[in-house]
């Protein structure tokens, strides 16, 4: 009786059985019927309805359900978003009246973590620009903390910032002291900001020992005060390959404990995040349904389903509201790849597999005839999938990027191919032989182009290009540490499985190290890739900043789904204690 179960009985049901609807500041939960369209644009952080299970995903009418009441009127929206309105306002003011330059950098370090930095571009900009304009340095005065974050921020926000301000805290042999290992505070933010060093620097690699050590002793002390917290969270990833909307609704629940919390800030930032969050909901639900039209998962019952999983990655290329666009294409693409990837990597025989990539590569219809059944509806799949793409991006920004598109899929493709025939051939590929393939296989290279084509408009062709031929850049660097990133999440099972080496195990047989030595060695290199990144990141580019951070976002995305080396992605249930959705998709209560 889904109609009746109150809010106890309801926690006991599994996610795939649940259906949410976020009912504001109420905060009562009823189940909405599939029909329920909201009536104005910036609708619903208290209406949108959402499976979770991708078998459930579509149609609740299916489950029984029968048409329920809506809340029918807007009103509590309105008022929701005028308070938040108002409340962005307030903060923008509050911006402008900071004048300390502590003050102002914390202001900073706050809004983004909140998840709020995006409705304050121009006055964030502004005010860095300011610090790094000025000569006065006395408000560090020997201050750890207050130079760890102006060091992080302004090389976040690029500009240049030497190493060698971190001398001062060295002793005379060029150790960090001690002593300082007694402020914890100052400890973390020099740890954060040691994220941000250059291949190279060897004051920022001596921060990273320093801290890392210093801190995960304390992590021990299992202590619940806040800065405990932060600590084992920042252990666990630092900031700078945290995914922003995942950390948002982490740190606004710390942020609330804190005994300065700004109560302006702080509800912001929960309206904010529910507004957004009503925004992904009803996206969510359209994707749900254009993935069940498309029937794959009927189809091709070898392969996995990920609609919810690929969402997730769309979100964190982009999660600004005003990208549902690209968000959508992303979404759209990895649950096609993850299915066509299964097909390559388990299903499909090596000669079939040629002819799929041969039928791709000519992009015809006429040659679908001499595929496998299977492998009709997969053709169809992307070739539908582009056509549509195309025609929308032609339609709307009289650009045709068709074979763009189909390229980068090609590529993608022949990719796969190599290691299949590793596979079937047994040959084992070198480390480096694999890693020049698998930085491709791991589709960064097709997500970005097609994420770019969505999301820019105009298309500038130099930047296109730029993705299409992926020459060694910050992309290039940012896609390996991707594809390590994935092997240390799936190919335990992969290899179970029966599949290529992957990272790891052309690590081990390279060197005849054991698989935990190989883990941490793999591990060792993604972050020297990542001080790559730091540097390439400056360098010259036909790429804009936005298509950088897209794809760095879709990296850090990457650390977030396979932490501690678990698929959640492919195998595991996307909403384990390690990755509640129920954040996402519940709102926070105001
Ligand atoms: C990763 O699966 C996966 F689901 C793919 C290929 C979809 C797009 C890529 C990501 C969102 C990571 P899997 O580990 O099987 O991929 P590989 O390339 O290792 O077979
Ligand atoms: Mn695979
Ligand atoms: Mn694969
Ligand atoms: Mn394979
Ligand atoms: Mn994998």
């Amino acid at each position: 009786d889904l109609l009746h179960v109150d809010e106890e009985s309801h926690k006991n049901f599994s996610w795939n059985m649940r259906i949410r609807v976020a009912l504001g500041a109420s905060r009562a939960l009823q189940y909405l019927h599939d029909g329920y369209e909201p009536p104005i644009l910036n609708r619903n952080f208290k209406s949108a309805n959402i499976l979770l299970d991708e078998k459930l995903a579509v149609h609740v009418s299916d489950c029984g359900l029968s048409p329920l009441l809506s809340s029918g009127s807007t009103s509590e929206e309105e008022v929701y978003t005028k308070r938040a309105e108002l409340l962005k306002e307030k903060v923008r003011d509050m911006i402008g009246n900071v004048s300390e330059p502590l003050d102002q950098l914390e202001l900073i370090d706050t809004l983004q973590r909140l998840g709020l930095a995006y409705h304050f571009e121009t006055e964030i900009k502004k005010t860095l620009q300011n610090v790094y304009n000025s000569s006065d340095d006395r408000w560090k005065n020997e201050n750890l903390h207050a130079t760890s974050l102006e060091f992080r921020l302004l090389r976040q926000h690029g500009y240049d910032v030497p190493q060698e301000v971190f001398t001062s805290f060295e002793d005379k042999v060029g150790n960090f002291m001690e002593s300082l290992s007694d402020d914890v505070k100052g400890m973390l933010s020099l740890y954060e900001a040691s994220y941000y060093g250059f291949e190279g620097e060897s004051i920022m690699e001596e921060a990273w020992q320093f801290t890392t050590k210093h801190l995960k002793n304390l992590e021990n002390l299992d202590s619940e005060s806040n800065l405990a917290m932060e600590v084992k969270h920042a252990i666990e990833l630092p900031l700078h390959w945290r995914d922003s909307r995942l950390e948002a609704r982490w740190f606004i629940d710390v942020y609330e404990r804190k005994q300065d919390v700004n109560h302006i800030l702080l509800e912001f930032a929960k309206l904010d995040f529910n507004i957004v969050q009503g925004f992904y909901q009803q996206e969510l639900k359209e994707l749900s349904r254009w993935w069940e039209s498309y029937g794959l998962e009927k189809k091709l019952s070898f392969a996995r389903s990920r609609l919810v999983a690929s969402f997730l990655w769309g979100m964190g290329v982009v999660f600004e509201p005003r990208f549902k666009y690209c968000r959508g294409i992303v979404t759209k693409l990895i649950a096609v790849i993850t299915v066509i990837d299964d097909v390559y990597d388990v299903y499909g025989t090596l000669p079939e597999l040629e002819l799929f990539t041969d039928a791709v590569d000519r992009w015809d219809i006429k040659t679908m005839n001499q595929l496998p059944d299977y492998m009709k509806i997969c053709f169809l799949a992307i070739f539908n999938f582009v056509n549509e793409m195309t025609y929308e991006i032609l339609k709307e920004k009289d650009f045709d990027v068709g074979m763009n598109l189909k390229n980068s899929w090609v590529r993608l493709l022949q990719a796969y191919m190599v290691e299949a025939k590793w596979f079937h051939s047994g040959q084992k590929p070198t480390l480096e032989e694999y890693m020049k393939n698998a930085r491709t296989t791991i589709a960064g290279p097709i997500v970005a182009v097609h994420s770019y084509l969505a999301a820019a408009n105009p298309v500038i062709e130099k930047e296109l290009e730029c993705l299409e031929t992926n020459p060694a850049d910050v992309i290039y660097w940012s896609f390996k540490v991707f594809r390590l990133q994935d092997d240390l999440g799936t190919s335990s099972d992969e290899i179970k499985r029966g599949d290529v080496p992957k990272a790891i195990q052309c690590y081990m047989l390279e060197t005849e190290a054991s698989e935990e030595v190989s883990r941490e060695q793999i591990n060792k290199m993604s972050r020297q890739l990542w001080k790559r990144v730091n540097v390439y990141r400056r360098a010259e580019t036909p790429l804009s900043e936005t298509t950088i951070e897209m794809m760095l976002n879709l990296v850090r995305m990457s650390h977030c789904i396979y932490l501690r080396g678990v698929d959640r992605h492919g195998i595991r249930e996307l909403e384990s204690k390690d990755l509640p959705l129920s954040l996402l998709f519940e709102p926070i209560p105001l």
